[in-house]
């Protein structure tokens, strides 16, 4: 890997910079320099040395590791909970409080004083890796030791990336080099660049990974036979040193397409015998194997409509092959009409996985998960939160994020999405009432559900910088820390980011914040208006096309001419979707006048002369925005240019060179929008700026 004065970048966040010597002095106490671990498994001593190695770099000595602790020593001790009471070294540590770490399942840790040291306790050595993680942490955080005293668990059981790689190392809506897995029709033998992916991984809590992407064609359809699970299971195992399960995505119809059957209908018992032997030989290969995700009848993608069934009976299917071996189905809702009449405006796209799945619920094995998009249409920068999370009270769910910037400039542009998914985390779904936010559906804990979680499509590659984009790491970071907890402040994990990766200098913390904050809200004014969504060119998805989509079948559209834009959803005139929330949401969106601005276009079609809630007009907001925006942008390469020294050079030629891009790019959104409605409406911009007629 590209390394720059003494700066490996394939570490990421795991950098460790080297705390100032002030900072050095709250924490040097001589029994510092030694970990003792407690706990002989190679899980356990994983977390030693992790724990050793971020010592070291944080306070810049040696750190050594010691079999056990001798009488009137301290340290930091690692181990497990069984460790800590058979060493009984646990007398500042009441039962209760052990009992509690026990009852917060086995991924819990915690942190406790001991004599003048302090102990790492893990509910098992998974927790205790995730617990070394978090004393690192927090030490480059600069907290102090009595601050990171307490117990804690993850508020999702599964906490998942989904890769969207092929066989032939190519990565759909990848913008980061490519897979990381596969090469050349290959699947790549585990490498220590694996393993400094799978340590990043286990480093915010990620424990689930599916590595091949959902449109299964071809070859990755041999996934589940001898012919790759060998070399599959190589990849399972390297994960499992990190507490991270293999998943894979299967083809539905494989019955058919791999394994000589006339048909793949899931009320066929020859397709439920062959989904059964294939479950079994994959755990003979993979003993801990995570389970499937699917993408059915969706974009071309085979599914159980083809044989007249729905999708419980398609699930079903494969849960009932997996069920014995404690797998799981993650079944994606991602099922809309691709071949839409444009010209038909009450077809609309929004509605469909509420219309394809509420009716279901209820169906669905227990060991299903519906994996549903945060928005009802397509990772767009703005979107209202999908109306499905939440609406099925016996169903299993979890929310899909997308760290891959598809639509959100494809980490050449900036935009740091964790402010983004706060929003929808804390969105009141009113499932079970006020405070059944999508965090709390999502866990399911919202709907007292045992199963669900967050998974985020990723945004890695065999990039030096894993990302493209160096700053886009912070979303990748950002996805782990909230699928822990996702009550987390974004201010707070943006500084752990910072701290973790770049260094601790106030002025380099303090101006990339708010440069990660800002982000978002400048890639929104200089691209699609409103909520609109989808004025991106067709295919690559880069750049502006305001009509790019319009007259095609794929179901988005803004509906512009000369007298007004947006969609109309409600249930008054619209489409009805307005119809799939609940109140207060329901009413909110309906009214033109108390919907959200930043969503009016999404739900509702107004003339250009309409005010906002801002006080403008449709028109001068669109103008506006689009100018501010691409300021704004020019104004983030100013911004890094302040700061840049701060970062080892070639850091911070990497993402000058990036930033310098999106300014291109904003300019090029705000011309192509301003003068596109310009041109329908006539309208002038009220302070005479510069519009190609
Ligand atoms: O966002 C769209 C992408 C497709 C993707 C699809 C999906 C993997 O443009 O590339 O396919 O979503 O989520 O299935």
């Amino acid at each position: 890997m590209a390394e720059q004065s003494g700066h490996a970048f394939d570490q990421a966040w795991l950098t460790w910079p080297e705390l100032p010597k002030g900072t050095k002095g709250t924490y040097r106490q001589p029994w510092m320099t030694r970990v003792i671990a407690s706990s002989k498994t190679d899980m356990g001593q994983t977390a030693s040395r992790e724990l050793q190695r971020g010592l070291e770099r944080l306070f810049g000595v040696n750190i050594e590791i010691l079999d056990q602790m001798d009488q009137g020593e301290s340290g930091v001790w690692l181990g497990t909970l069984a460790n800590f009471r058979l060493e009984s070294i646990a007398r500042d540590i009441s039962v209760e409080q052990m009992a509690d770490l026990e009852g917060m399942g086995e991924e819990a840790y915690a942190i406790w004083p001991l004599g003048p040291g302090v102990a790492v306790v893990g509910a098992s050595d998974r927790g205790l890796l995730y617990g070394a993680f978090s004393l690192i942490r927090q030490m480059a955080t600069m907290t102090s030791l009595q601050d990171m005293v307490g117990q804690n668990a993850p508020a999702n059981p599964l906490r998942m990336l989904d890769h969207w790689d092929n066989l032939d190392g190519s990565v759909e809506r990848g913008y980061a080099g490519g897979s990381l897995f596969f090469s050349q029709g290959q699947v790549l033998p585990p490498s220590s660049r694996l393993t400094a992916y799978a340590r990043l991984l286990a480093s915010v809590g990620i424990n689930a990974v599916a590595i091949n992407n959902v449109n299964v064609h071809g070859e990755e359809s041999y996934f589940i036979t001898p012919k790759h699970l060998a070399d599959l299971a190589a990849l399972a195992e390297r994960f499992r040193g990190y507490a991270i399960r293999l998943f894979l995505s299967v083809n539905f119809a494989s019955p058919v397409e791999i394994g000589g059957l006339s048909t793949a209908d899931p009320l066929d018992e020859a397709v439920q015998q062959w989904w059964q032997d294939k479950a079994a030989l994959i755990y003979s290969y993979i003993p801990d194997f995570g389970g499937f995700v699917v993408k059915a009848d969706s974009e071309f993608r085979p599914g159980p409509f083809t044989y007249g069934r729905d999708h419980a009976d398609g699930a079903n299917l494969l849960a009932r092959a997996l069920a014995p071996y404690g797998g799981l189905v993650i079944w994606r809702c991602f099922v809309y009409d691709c071949q839409t009449d444009w010209r038909n405006r009450k077809l609309d796209r929004a509605r469909a996985a509420f219309d394809h799945f509420v009716k279901l619920d209820g169906r669905f094995a227990d060991h299903v998960i519906l994996q549903i998009k945060n928005g009802p249409i397509d990772f767009q920068v703005r979107e209202p939160v999908s109306p499905l999370l939440g609406a099925m009270a016996h169903t299993h769910q979890m929310l899909e994020l997308q760290i891959t910037q598809e639509y959100t400039g494809q980490q050449r542009d900036l935009c740091y999405l964790v402010p983004q998914w706060k929003e929808v985390l804390d969105f009141d779904t009113y499932a079970k009432g006020p405070s059944s936010t999508i965090a709390e559906v999502a866990s399911g804990k919202g709907l007292d559900r045992r199963l669900g979680g967050i998974a985020g499509v990723a945004n890695a590659g065999n990039d030096p910088y894993w990302t493209g984009h160096p700053l886009a790491q912070a979303n990748f970071y950002g996805f782990g820390r909230l699928a822990w907890d996702p009550k987390l402040a974004s201010t707070q994990i943006t500084a752990e980011w910072i701290h973790q990766t770049l260094g601790h200098a106030p002025l380099l913390v303090d101006a990339l914040s708010s440069m990660l904050h800002d982000s978002w809200r400048i890639y929104e004014s200089y691209t699609a208006p409103l909520g609109v969504g989808f004025m991106v060119n067709p295919g690559h998805h880069y750049g502006p096309n305001v009509d790019g989509y319009e007259y095609s079948k794929w179901g988005t559209y803004h509906f512009a001419d000369h007298h007004g834009i947006g969609v109309d959803r409600t249930e008054a005139t619209g489409t009805g979707y307005v119809g799939q929330y609940r109140e207060p949401h329901r009413s909110i969106y309906e009214d033109v006048q108390s919907c959200p601005d930043e969503l009016l276009l999404f739900f509702h079609h107004v003339a250009y002369g309409h005010r906002l809630g801002s006080g403008k007009t449709v028109i001068q907001h669109i103008y506006d925005s689009h100018f501010e925006g691409a300021e704004a942008a020019r104004g983030l390469l100013a911004r890094w240019q302040q700061i840049s020294r701060e970062v080892p050079a070639q850091w911070a030629e990497r993402v000058a060179e990036r930033l310098a891009w999106q300014v291109q790019n904003a300019e090029e959104w705000r011309d192509v929008v301003n003068t596109y409605f310009y041109r329908k409406t006539g309208i002038g911009d009220e302070r005479g700026r510069f519009i190609v007629p």
